[in-house]
């Protein structure tokens, strides 16, 4: 079955690849000559990745499946959020929006945190959601080159390393894309 994942994002990508194996074969944005940036303007994960899904599939036709992921911090009311990206500035600046977290963190005692991720699903028109959750800390320092985004920030709950000091496979197995795109390709296999 081929299945469009709506995303820009190389590093999401090579994840989910990894997760679906050859169960699905994965096309990307560009191989539907989608090139733009699309729109994420709502005020939620499930909404933004609705909003991607929905953009893809009413210009392809094809079924396809988007995620908007956040990292949601206890002891800032849930913040970032929904607004992860844009937190330090309106562009995707990882450096800043790290800084900024370790600033808002600076002192405080409870770091806990989760990554949550919502995946849209649309096949034949129908529209399905899975969330995936990983419950963690925030690091007092960056530790790690691996992964993207916030990962040298995120102590993954139970273990001593960051995401960034994983493999690829070790993140997967119990992040928060790699538990909503199982339940994705759980959903798929038994249509
Ligand atoms: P899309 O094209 O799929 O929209 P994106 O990079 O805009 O890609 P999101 O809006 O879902 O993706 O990401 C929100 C923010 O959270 C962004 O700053 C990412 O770097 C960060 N992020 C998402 N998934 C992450 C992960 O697994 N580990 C660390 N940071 C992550």
């Amino acid at each position: 079955m081929k299945i469009v994942f709506a995303t820009n994002n190389a590093h999401k990508l090579s994840e989910v690849a990894q997760v679906v194996g050859d169960k699905f074969e994965l096309v990307t944005l560009r191989e539907c000559g989608i090139t733009e940036d699309i729109p994420e303007n709502e005020p939620t994960l499930e909404g933004n990745a609705l909003a991607k899904a929905r953009y893809v599939y009413s210009r392809t036709g094809l079924n396809c499946f988007a995620d908007d992921t956040g990292l949601e911090v206890d002891a800032l009311n849930g913040e970032p959020g929904v607004r992860s990206a844009r937190y330090a500035t309106d562009g995707h600046d990882d450096e800043a929006n790290k800084r900024l977290l370790l600033e808002r963190m600076q002192g405080v005692e409870n770091r806990a945190a989760q990554f949550r991720t919502a995946v849209a699903l649309i096949v034949d028109g129908k529209e399905y959601l899975f969330e995936g959750i990983v419950r963690g800390d925030i690091a007092c320092e960056e530790h790690g080159a691996g992964g993207f985004g916030y990962d040298p920030l995120f102590l993954p709950e139970g273990g001593a390393l960051t995401f960034a000091e994983m493999s690829a496979e070790a993140k997967n197995e119990i992040s928060h894309r790699g538990r909503a795109v199982r339940k994705l390709a759980e959903f798929l296999k038994q249509m």
